[in-house]
């Protein structure tokens, strides 16, 4: 049988191991990407492993999260990163520029190639037929040190598109589909590779506003072939020269298959609190809103925000509703300023914001209390909008604009005026917001304001641990539940003392105090523990309070991996009914821990109820090793370095 498009660049960038599903496999990356958010701690790690020269083709450090100045903070975050880039010879782009993941596509994204990104959206350039990742921070550092990144071999899961979508139907309409049809968890272990006639009538930004939030899935990445439309694309970019096709074989392998038709999608929406939680928007129409916000790394192209633009275009935003649009880079801005695009649309009453995440990551614009708020961006998790009362329901940029007129959630089939608008043959971009790293680097100086702190490294591990049980948590607890972002909180990425007083303040505000009383502990979720963020300050803020291990009925990708780095251990239940025989507060002991980890089963004493529960470790040697070790750092450091 052929291969399919995963494993075709999975193979041309193999460097160890076998390529099976389920074996361990090592890859070559050709880019990294880091945003401000976690990027302080990829370059404090990158610092500590006291290299010289990166090893990748390409590396940029994008300010696009922590872009609101209001203390010293974020600035000082900035400027570390701005001279930790110019040291190794990193692109770094300056905030106002825009968000990582838009901007990566338009002016680096490359079929065929790698891309390894600390932050979890960035399978976004999975729709120029890259193999995009999103992993911890301390992945990336040691991709960046050495050009390697492990990882499981993963299945593959078609998704054949047929047909087209209907007016009025988007590419987010798609992938709410495909949510609802997979859920959250659907996409675990998994990439999802789209093929099929319907791919054609998919855009490239369309494609990366699929394969974007195919990180709501918990895949590992998501795909789309190379072809005329994006050679289109690409040519749009002034980069014609990086056009490959890219497609699988005519009788590629699949683990799993699913077919959709895109004519059967109507305009769907993501109700409060979980992006799988669809529904056609026709049911829910009267729904009334407060704010509109229109942008994020998965809603905020070009031709995203025209259409938005075209349907404002003489209207007025409703009295009652908040509008914000954020567009996704400053080449997008500075067009959409020039067509009048952009008068339109301040014109109709919207507030401009910058081109950054904004109010996706709680950088302002946090709404009302009990608010309704309609959003073009990829998560609603309980709290993340800054406001824990509001309700936050994803919707594509059409929904958007139509509910922002009329004051509640809107089908735009209501609209009859036909949307027309040419895509521009070529974005003039202006490279002033890029800093290109200059040939001498020796003379650079890092500077390190007082806003960043050492990171918390474990310690090696040891044969048997006990303590007690200072969490209990339910199914989808997300890291935004383990380490809250927010305006407030944001500015303190580079500080995890500081931060770790916040973990699961939405859940449990005594958690963190409890931790430092019991001299840490351990903590037992349900399933999808960790879904969402490649935040690894979810796992280094409890590292830092002590936690040792985390049992679970299953994990999120990203977040095991953080674990592991960090040093902790994630134990998943053997049999998952033992979640209730474990209570909070309970005493608990593991022992035999260096000899049973190979055999990946370990036995967990409840003190209190004198159960014994069987915990299984899933992961590979070298994750043994990492555990062994106190974490990745002190690994790569001896093994990769
Ligand atoms: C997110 O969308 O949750 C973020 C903020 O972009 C995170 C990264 C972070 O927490 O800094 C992500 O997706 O990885
Ligand atoms: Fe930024 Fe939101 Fe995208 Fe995360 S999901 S990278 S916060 S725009």
């Amino acid at each position: 049988m052929g291969l399919n498009l995963t494993y075709k660049v999975l193979k041309d960038h193999l460097l160890e191991g076998k390529l099976e599903t389920g074996q361990e496999i090592c890859i070559k990356i050709d880019q990294t990407l880091t945003q401000d958010s976690t990027g302080t701690m990829v370059y404090l790690q990158l610092e500590a492993m006291g290299i010289k020269d990166i090893k990748t083709e390409r590396s940029v450090a994008y300010i696009d999260h922590n872009t609101l100045q209001q203390g010293f903070e974020n600035a000082d975050d900035h400027e570390f990163i701005k001279t930790v880039a110019a040291k190794y010879g990193i692109v770094y782009s300056k905030p106002g520029n825009g968000i990582c993941h838009q901007l990566q596509l338009e002016n680096f994204g490359k079929p065929g190639s790698t891309l390894l990104g600390s932050d979890s959206h960035t399978p976004t350039g999975g729709g120029l037929g890259m193999i995009a990742i999103g992993a911890g921070g301390l992945d990336v550092a040691v991709a960046m040190a050495t050009g390697k990144y492990f990882m499981k071999a993963p299945k593959v899961l078609n998704v054949k598109l047929n047909g087209k979508l209907k007016p009025w139907v988007s590419a987010k309409d798609v992938i709410l589909y495909v949510l609802k049809e997979l859920s959250v968890k659907g996409g675990v272990g998994k990439i999802v590779e789209y093929s099929g006639e319907g791919v054609k009538s998919l855009s490239l930004t369309d494609r990366a506003t699929i394969t974007n939030m195919g990180a709501e899935l918990g895949a590992t990445t998501s795909i789309f072939p190379s072809d005329e439309r994006s050679l289109e694309y690409l040519k749009s970019q002034g980069r014609e020269a990086d056009y490959k096709e890219m497609k699988a074989d005519e009788d590629a392998y699949y683990d799993e298959v699913i077919e959709i038709n895109l004519e059967d999608i109507e305009p769907l929406v993501a109700q409060p609190h979980s992006p799988d939680n669809v529904r056609p928007v026709k049911e829910l129409i009267n729904l009334k809103v407060d704010q509109v916000a229109i942008g994020s790394c998965t809603n905020s192209s070009y031709s995203d925000l025209m259409k938005v633009a075209r349907i404002l275009k003489g209207k007025s935003v409703h009295p009652d509703v908040s509008l914000c649009i954020s567009p996704g880079s400053s080449a997008i801005l500075k067009a959409l300023a020039e067509n009048g695009a952009l008068a339109d649309m301040i014109a109709a009453g919207a507030r401009i914001l910058e081109c950054a995440c904004g109010p996706c990551i709680g950088m302002g614009q946090a709404p009302k209390t009990d608010a309704i708020s309609l959003r073009t961006f990829n998560r609603n998790f309980y709290g993340r909008s800054g406001t824990e009362s509001a309700q936050v329901y994803l919707v594509s940029p059409e929904v958007a604009a139509i509910s922002a007129i009329h004051g509640y959630l809107e089908d735009p089939r209501v609209i009859t005026d036909e949307i027309d608008f040419e895509m521009p043959e070529i974005f003039e971009k202006s490279e002033n917001l890029f800093v290109y790293p200059k040939e001498d680097r020796e003379s650079v100086e890092v500077v390190m304001g007082p806003n960043i702190k050492p990171f918390p490294i474990n310690s090696q591990l040891e044969d048997s641990m006990s303590g007690k049980i200072v969490l209990k948590v339910e199914d989808n607890i997300t890291t935004d539940h383990i380490m809250p972002s927010n305006a407030k909180l944001l500015p303190y990425r580079s500080n995890i003392p500081y931060l770790s007083n916040y973990s699961f303040s939405t859940v449990d505000t005594e958690f963190p105090q409890r931790c430092m009383d019991n001299d840490g502990g351990f903590i037992v979720g349900g399933d999808n523990y960790g879904q969402g963020s490649s935040r690894e300050h979810a796992a280094l803020a409890p590292l830092y309070l002590g936690i040792k291990a985390v049992i679970t009925k299953s994990f999120a990708r990203i977040h095991k991996a953080n674990l592991i780095n960090s040093g902790i251990i994630p134990l998943e239940f053997a049999n998952t009914d033992d979640y209730e025989k474990i209570g909070f507060m309970d005493e608990i002991e593991i022992s035999n821990i260096l000899e049973d980890l190979p055999k990946g089963k370990l036995t967990l004493k409840d003190k209190a109820g004198g159960n014994s529960i069987e915990v299984l470790f899933e992961g590979s040697e070298r994750d043994i090793e990492i555990l062994r070790r106190g974490g990745y750092l002190n690994y790569a450091k001896t093994n990769l370095i």
